[in-house]
C-alpha cells in the first residue's frame, strides 16, 4: 500500500463523514496499491475504512502482489464474491465510487439489509488531484515521450497517409518509445479541424490545410496529452491570424495560473484573448481538464470551476478556434503547479510550423 496516499484518502473520508468506502475505479486502486488493470466484467474492488483496514477483492487469474497492510481476497468465477465483500463491511453507511456497477451494488444491498449507500468517489478523486513528487516525475516523463513523438510524426505529414493511418503511425511511435498502449488519437485535416472531437477517418491532407495532432497515451500509467496544429505547404493570412490568437490564448491561460486563485480564471484569461479578437463564438469547449492516472480527471478548468489552484495539480490548457465548414486551430500543453510557479510539461514548439514535404 502507498501509505502516504492512504493517509490522505482516509483524511478525506473523515472530511466527508464516510467511515468506509469501496473503490472500483482501477486507476484509483492502482493509486493506492500499484495493482490496477481493467477486470472486464469481473469485480476488482478495494475496501478501506478509517481505521486503516484495506481489503482487495481480486480474481485469482489476474495480477497479484502481496503487500503490507492489505488483505487480498482471491476469488474464483464460481465464488460468491459479493458475499465475501459483505463479510468485511460494517453496518451503517458505505461509500461506493462512481464506477461500481449495479450488478455488484444491488446484490451487496440484498446481503446487507439496512446498509445505506452514498457516492464515495470524492475521497480518492480529491487525493489524486494533488500529485506527489513520484507522480509529477512520471507526468514529466510521459510528456517528454509525447514531445519526441510529435517531433517525429509531423515529418510524416506529406506522406499521403489518411487521418486514420496517421493515428496508427502515432500509436506505433508511442509504443516504440515506451507507452503502455496505443490510443485513439484525434488527428484531423482541413475542414475536419473545425470539429474539436472529430473521429479520424479517410481524409488526406491537401496543400493549404491545417492538421491537428491531439495525441495522448498512458506511460507507466500516467497520461500525456498535447495538441499542435501544423500547416501543410502553405498558410493563408487568416490561418496565421487565427493561429496567433490561439497561441496567445494558450499563453494567457498559462500566465493566469496562480496558486490560491480559482481555475475559472485560467479559462477566463484564455477566453478573453479569443473573444477580444472577435472569435469568442468559435471557442466551443472548456479550456482544460485535469490529467494523471486518467486522461480526464480533476481538476476541471472551465468557466464555472471554483476549484482553487494548488501545488501538485496537473491539467491541460487547450484553447481552440473552430470555424464551421472551414478549419480550426487548437494548441494544448499540460502544466503542473508547483509551490511558487508553473511548470509547462510540453516543450515542443508552439511557433507556427508549415511542413513542406
Ligand atoms: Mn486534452
Amino acid at each position: 500500500m502507498k501509505q502516504e496516499r492512504l493517509k490522505r484518502v482516509i483524511a478525506n473520508m473523515e472530511d466527508a463523514n464516510l467511515s468506509q468506502i469501496i473503490i472500483s475505479d482501477p486507476d484509483s486502486i492502482y493509486y493506492l496499491t500499484e495493482i490496477g488493470y481493467d477486470p472486464g466484467e469481473r469485480l476488482l474492488a478495494l475496501y478501506i475504512n478509517t481505521e486503516g483496514q484495506a481489503h482487495l477483492f481480486n480474481n485469482h487469474m489476474f495480477p497479484q502482489q502481496a503487500q503490507e497492510g492489505l488483505t487480498i481476497h482471491l476469488y474464483d468465477d464460481v465464488d460468491d464474491v459479493m458475499g465475501m465483500v459483505a463479510s468485511v463491511i460494517h453496518s451503517g453507511v458505505l461509500g461506493v465510487d462512481k464506477y461500481l456497477r449495479a450488478k455488484f451494488m444491488l446484490p451487496l444491498l440484498d446481503r446487507c439489509p439496512g446498509l445505506e449507500l452514498r457516492l464515495g468517489s470524492e475521497p480518492v478523486d480529491r487525493a489524486r488531484t494533488y500529485k506527489d513528487d513520484e507522480e509529477i516525475a512520471l507526468m514529466r516523463q510521459a510528456s517528454a515521450l509525447n514531445d519526441a513523438t510529435m517531433e517525429e510524426m509531423i515529418r510524416h505529414l506529406g506522406d499521403g497517409l489518411s487521418e486514420r493511418q496517421m493515428v496508427g503511425l502515432v500509436g506505433e511511435a508511442h509504443l516504440r518509445r515506451g507507452a503502455d498502449v496505443a490510443y485513439e488519437h484525434i488527428i484531423c485535416y482541413g475542414e475536419n479541424c473545425s470539429k474539436p472531437h472529430h473521429t479520424s477517418g479517410a481524409a488526406r491532407i491537401q496543400a493549404g490545410e491545417p492538421a491537428i495532432f491531439d495525441i495522448f497515451a498512458p506511460v507507466k500509467h500516467y497520461w500525456c496529452d498535447m495538441t499542435r496544429t501544423i500547416f501543410f505547404r502553405q498558410v493563408s493570412d487568416e490561418q496565421r491570424k487565427v493561429y496567433d490568437i490561439v497561441a496567445a490564448a494558450n499563453a494567457a491561460g498559462i500566465a493566469a495560473i496562480q496558486v490560491g486563485r480559482p481555475l475559472c480564471e485560467v479559462d477566463a484569461a484564455a477566453r478573453k484573448v479569443i473573444s477580444d479578437a472577435g472569435y469568442g463564438d468559435y471557442f466551443t469547449h472548456r479550456t482544460g481538464h485535469g490529467i494523471g492516472l486518467a486522461l480526464h480527471e480533476l481538476p476541471d478548468c472551465s468557466s464555472t470551476s471554483q476549484i482553487l489552484i494548488a501545488p501538485g495539480m496537473c491539467f491541460s490548457v487547450e484553447p481552440g478556434i473552430y470555424l464551421p465548414g472551414k478549419w480550426g486551430v487548437r494548441i494544448e500543453d499540460l502544466v503542473v503547479v508547483t509551490e511558487n510557479s508553473v511548470e509547462v510539461l510540453n516543450h515542443f514548439t508552439k511557433d507556427l510550423l508549415v511542413v513542406d514535404k
